[in-house]
C-alpha cells in the first residue's frame, strides 16, 4: 500500500478521497490554489502544498506545480479525482517518468478511450453494439453526407476529442450536413484543439444509462451495476440513481457482459464507466468510456456496499479486488441530487458567501461536501457544492426521503438549484421512472421563469 497520496484535485472529491486514505492508513497531501487556503480539503489532509493562483491553467491544472508538490512531499501517489487531470494521459505518463504511481488506468487507456472516434472502434471490435456511423474520424462533409445516407438522417457529429457534449451538432438532412460539420469543427478544434469529429446516428429520446466496472493489475473484470443518468442540462448531470428503472435483470445482464467486453479489451485497471444510450425499444448502444471516478460514485456505493475510491487506490497499488462477481449485488435504491450554486432563473454561477449550510440527516442520507458554514464559493470553479445522497428500501422510498431531505437542506446567502431538485423528484413522470433526454425540457419553460437562454442546439431540435 501507498505511504502518502497527493490529491490533485478540491471541493468535495478531495475530501473523499481524504477520508478513503484515513480508512486505508495512508498520508494524505492537499494541494490548493490561492483562493482555497482555508478550505475543508486543506484542512483535513495530514500537509497542503499552495500551487499557484486561482485559475485552473495556474493551479489545479499546473502539472509541474502538482509534480513539484509531490516530490516535495516525498508523495508515492496522486489521486487525481475527477474534472482537471483524471483523463489528461499526458499527465499519467509524467507521472509515470516520476515514479509516482497515477491512481487511474494506464495512459495508453486514458489515451484511447480519450479518442471518442478511435473507442468506437475498439468497442466494435470487442462486439459491442455502437450506433451505425463512420469508422473513426470523417474528414470531409461530402464523407459525412456518404456516412449519413447510409445509416439514414437524422445523424449526429461530434468531436473525437469530446464528450460532455462539447462540438456536437445534430444533422437533419443532407442541407445541413456542410455547415453542420463545418461549425462542429471548429468548436472542437476551439475547445480541444483537435478539429476530428465522427457521425453516428442520432436518437431522438434516448436514456443514459452507465456501468461501473472495476479491473485489478491480475485480470480481473468485475461490474458494479448500472447507474441511471437520464437527467441533465446541458450535459451537466442534475439526478442519478441506481439501479436503472428501466433494466429488467435480463437486459441488466447483458449490458453488464458488454461494459466488461470493452474492459477487457483494452485491459482495463482501476476503476472506469462504461456509457450507453437506450433506445425507445431499450436497445442499447455503447456511446463513451471514461477513464476516471466519476462525480455520481456514491450511487454505486451506496447500493452495493463498495468503496470505489479504496477500490481505486487498492488497485493501483497492486492489490487485487477483494470481491468475486457473485458477491456484488444491489440492495436497496439510491438517489442522487447535485447541489449547484446557481441562479434557479439564468442557471448563471452563484458564488458568494454561504451564511447558513444546514445538511439534512436521519436515516438513509450521505452529504458528500466540503462547503459549510461562513465559507465562501470561489467564482473559478464548478457550480456543484454538495451530493445529496439518499437510499430507501425500494425507489418510491428514495424519493420521499429525497424530498423530506430536500426540504430540510438550509444553504442561505447564495442561490442554490434545491428549489429545481425538489421540483424534479416530484415530477409524475419522474415517478414513474419515464425518463428521456428530453425530460428537463419542461423545467425550462415553466410560467414562472422568463424565456431561458437560448439551449445548444443539440437540446432544442
Ligand atoms: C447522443 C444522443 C443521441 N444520439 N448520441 C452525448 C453527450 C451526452 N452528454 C449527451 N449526448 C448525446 N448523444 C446519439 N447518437 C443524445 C445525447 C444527449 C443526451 C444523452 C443522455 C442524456 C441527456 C442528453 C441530453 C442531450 C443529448
Amino acid at each position: 500500500m501507498f505511504r502518502k497520496i497527493l490529491i490533485a484535485n478540491r471541493g468535495e472529491i478531495a475530501l473523499r478521497i481524504i477520508w478513503a486514505c484515513r480508512e486505508l492508513g495512508v498520508r494524505t497531501v492537499a494541494v490548493h490554489s490561492d483562493v482555497d487556503t482555508d478550505s475543508l480539503h486543506v484542512k483535513f489532509a495530514d500537509e497542503d502544498v499552495c500551487i499557484g493562483p486561482a485559475r485552473n491553467a495556474e493551479s489545479y491544472l499546473n502539472i509541474s506545480a502538482i509534480i513539484s508538490a509531490a516530490e516535495i512531499t516525498d508523495a508515492d501517489a496522486i489521486h487525481p479525482g475527477y474534472g482537471f487531470l483524471a483523463e489528461s494521459a499526458h499527465f499519467a505518463e509524467i507521472c509515470q517518468e516520476c515514479h509516482i504511481a497515477f491512481i487511474g488506468p494506464s495512459a495508453e487507456v486514458v489515451r484511447l478511450m480519450g479518442n471518442k472516434a478511435t473507442a468506437r472502434k475498439t468497442v466494435a471490435q470487442a462486439g459491442v453494439p455502437v450506433l451505425p456511423g463512420s469508422d473513426g474520424s470523417v474528414g470531409t462533409a461530402a464523407e459525412a453526407a456518404r456516412i449519413a445516407a447510409e445509416v439514414g438522417y437524422p445523424v449526429i457529429v461530434k468531436a473525437s476529442a469530446g464528450g460532455g457534449g462539447r462540438g456536437m451538432r445534430i444533422v437533419r438532412n443532407e442541407e445541413e450536413m456542410e455547415r453542420s460539420l463545418e461549425t462542429a469543427m471548429a468548436e472542437a478544434k476551439a475547445a480541444f484543439d483537435v478539429p476530428d469529429v465522427y457521425v453516428e446516428k442520432y436518437l431522438e429520446r434516448p436514456r443514459h444509462v452507465e456501468f461501473q466496472i472495476l479491473g485489478d493489475s491480475f485480470g480481473n473484470i468485475l461490474h458494479l451495476n448500472e447507474r441511471e443518468c437520464t437527467i441533465q442540462r446541458r450535459h451537466q448531470k442534475l439526478v442519478e440513481e441506481a439501479p436503472s428503472p428501466a433494466l429488467t435483470p435480463a437486459l441488466r445482464g447483458k449490458m453488464a457482459e458488454a461494459a466488461m467486453a470493452v474492459a477487457r479489451e483494452v485491459g482495463y485497471v482501476n476503476a472506469g464507466t462504461i456509457e450507453f444510450l437506450l433506445d425507445e425499444r431499450r436497445n442499447f448502444y455503447f456511446m463513451e468510456m471514461n477513464t476516471r471516478i466519476q462525480v455520481e460514485h456514491p450511487v454505486t456505493e451506496t447500493i452495493t456496499g463498495i468503496d470505489l475510491i479504496k477500490e481505486q487506490i487498492r488497485i493501483a497499488s497492486g492489490e487485487p479486488v477483494p470481491y468475486r462477481q457473485e458477491d456484488i449485488g444491489i440492495v436497496g435504491h439510491c438517489i442522487e441530487c447535485r447541489i449547484n450554486a446557481e441562479d434557479p432563473v439564468t442557471f448563471a454561477p452563484c458564488p458568494g458567501r454561504i451564511t447558513t449550510f444546514h445538511v439534512p440527516g436521519g436515516p438513509g442520507i450521505r452529504v458528500d461536501t466540503a462547503a459549510h458554514q461562513d465559507c465562501v464559493i470561489p467564482p473559478y470553479y464548478d457550480s456543484m457544492i454538495a451530493k445529496l445522497i439518499v437510499r430507501g428500501n425500494s425507489r418510491s422510498e428514495a424519493i420521499s426521503r429525497m424530498k423530506r431531505a430536500l426540504d430540510s437542506f438550509v444553504i442561505e446567502g447564495i442561490k442554490t438549484n434545491i428549489p429545481l431538485q425538489r421540483r424534479i423528484v416530484s415530477d409524475p413522470e419522474f415517478e414513474l421512472g419515464e425518463l428521456s433526454t428530453r425530460f428537463m425540457d419542461r423545467f425550462l419553460h415553466t410560467k414562472e421563469e422568463p424565456a431561458p437562454a437560448p439551449a445548444p442546439a443539440e437540446e432544442t431540435t
